[in-house]
């Protein structure tokens, strides 16, 4: 039977319109997705010279690899080197904003399996991660790309759902949560061991980001964590060029496209000064605006005054600032308080992670509070108007501004990222067996990423001597420093 007829039509009906294995916003921007795919590859030579590396051996054949990671042209391109190594792939994206529809589109027109538009609901993004990690027969990934962890989190809630169907009925005011409660109550009624299925197959995640690394440190302690996991955020070659340089090109670009408001000369306040808090300051600080700080972190904090940034708390901040950037990964960090207190036309924009370093649910019930549409899912723009009349713009529902209003970070950057990702799924494929845990990859490994994008930007290395790799206590092709060397 041809792969088509093997679609559980079952399964299926829930999620596509005509029975095919993908569900997309357009499927005719396929052509369209496929030119910047090429021109994507042209600045992803990391990505390209593992293809031509592993390509022929085939690491990844048969291996099915369910990807949550936003559906941008960048991803794009590592989907095809997943798929170029011999994975079966199907793919869903981390955020409702982030998809770019047109590489979304190419994706399914080459028959690779993925449910993503921009602008999906909550409940359609939860149906979209369901898909992707539902294969026609009815069975689950043998791998996962995550970013951020709710692949992971859906597979662990349902398997805990299954040995406690309680935990899904807990009392809760998170919308989000009732959703996903209720896609696994909907699954459990179908297969009440669906979930110790899948997991018992899955060999290993590996996650792209920092707050998902955060999630599955926190699940190894506490002993829920089910397959081992290879920890891609803190490779060298992605946290510190993502991160940092991916936000410093791409922040900008988010706040111009929402707003086309002029930076320079204006206060702009940069919540959190770690990986993504020093890009984004920086790109703040050369657009020539007058960049303030808050952290928690002493270090961070003495960092950032080093910088020349002033360092000071959101409250102190409030009568002089103009847009607020929150990067933290953690919650709250502005408040509806805070928002019902800031200067007229504030802009207020998120590049950390999730939708809760702004206080969006409470502002939403602020008494009196007025919200107005300003630009739609393309690039979310909403006005509030509080009862004293000052207003304040808060851009990409405060998701992720630079996936939600523009087109995340640029390829070359995202080259070292997905390189890591693209060896890490490799790592797994080998090492199925490996005891649960959180696992980072070989230094290296790490080395090989940056020394795969150096030809690129005419930079030449110094080789050393034996002499010198001697008395520096190295071997002289590397690796150059210690493992947990802090560049
Ligand atoms: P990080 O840990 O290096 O930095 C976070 C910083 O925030 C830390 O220095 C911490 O001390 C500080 N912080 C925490 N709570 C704070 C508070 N209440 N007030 C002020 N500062 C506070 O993490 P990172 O690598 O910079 O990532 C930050 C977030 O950005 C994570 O959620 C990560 O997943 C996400 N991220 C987003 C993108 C993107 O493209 N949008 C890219 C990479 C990472
Ligand atoms: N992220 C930023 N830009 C991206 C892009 N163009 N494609 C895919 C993902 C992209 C998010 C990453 O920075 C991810 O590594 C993270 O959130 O840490």
């Amino acid at each position: 039977m041809g792969k088509k007829e093997r679609i559980n039509k079952e399964k299926m009906k829930d999620y596509s319109r005509d029975n095919t294995d993908y569900k997309v916003k357009d499927i005719n921007l396929a052509a369209f997705g496929r030119k910047e795919i090429g021109i994507a590859e042209k600045e992803m030579p990391g990505l390209m010279a593992t293809r031509e590396k592993y390509g022929p051996k085939k690491p990844l054949k048969g291996i099915k690899i369910m990807g949550s990671l936003h559906m941008t042209i960048q991803t794009a391109v590592l989907i095809e080197t997943l798929s170029e190594l011999g994975a079966d792939v199907r793919w869903c994206s981390c955020n409702i904003f982030s998809t770019q529809d047109h590489a979304a589109a190419a994706i399914a027109k080459a028959g690779i399996p993925v449910f993503a538009w921009k602008g999906e609901t909550l409940e359609e993004y939860w149906d979209c991660t369901m898909m992707a990690l539902t294969w026609p027969d009815g069975s689950g990934p043998d791998q996962i790309v995550d970013d951020g962890g709710d692949a992971t989190l859906l597979i662990h809630r349902g398997y805990a759902a299954e040995g406690n169907a309680k935990i899904l009925d807990e009392p809760t005011d998170n919308k989000e949560l009732l959703i996903i409660n209720n896609l696994l109550k909907r699954q459990l009624k179908r297969d009440k061991q669906h979930w110790h299925n899948v997991a018992k197959d899955v060999k290993g995640v590996s996650e792209e980001t920092t707050t998902g690394v955060h999630r599955l440190i926190h699940m190894q302690e506490r002993g829920e964590l089910l397959f081992q996991a290879i920890n891609v955020n803190d490779s060298v070659t992605k946290s510190k060029f993502d991160n940092v340089y991916g936000c410093r090109h791409s922040l900008p670009d988010g706040i111009k496209r929402a707003m086309d408001v002029l930076i320079s000369g204006k206060t702009v306040m940069v919540c959190g000064y770690g990986d993504v808090g020093k890009g984004s300051a920086e790109a703040m600080k050369s657009e020539k605006a007058k960049v303030i700080v808050s952290e928690i972190d002493p270090i961070c904090a003495l960092q950032a005054c080093m910088a020349g940034f002033r360092v000071q708390t959101v409250e102190q901040s409030l009568k002089e600032t103009d847009i607020y950037v929150t990067t933290t990964g953690n919650k709250d960090i502005i408040t509806a308080e805070h928002m019902s207190r800031m200067k007229d036309q504030a802009i207020v924009c998120n590049i950390g992670h999730f939708d809760n370093e702004i206080q969006m649910s409470r502002l939403e019930k602020w008494p009196g509070i007025k919200k107005e549409e300003i630009k739609g899912s393309e690039c979310p723009v909403h006005r509030y108007t509080f009862k004293d009349g000052h207003s304040i713009y808060v851009l990409a529902e405060g998701r992720l501004i630079n996936l939600g209003c523009a087109t995340g970070h640029p390829s070359f950057v995202m080259s070292n990222s997905f390189t890591n990702q693209t060896l890490a799924q490799i790592d797994i494929a080998a090492n199925p067996k490996r005891h649960v845990g959180v696992y980072m990859l070989s230094k290296e490994l790490d080395e090989e990423v940056a020394r795969l994008h150096l030809e690129q930007l005419g930079a030449t290395l110094t080789k050393l001597t034996q002499q010198q790799a001697d008395y520096l206590g190295v071997k002289k092709d590397g690796p150059f420093k210690p493992q947990h060397y802090r560049y």
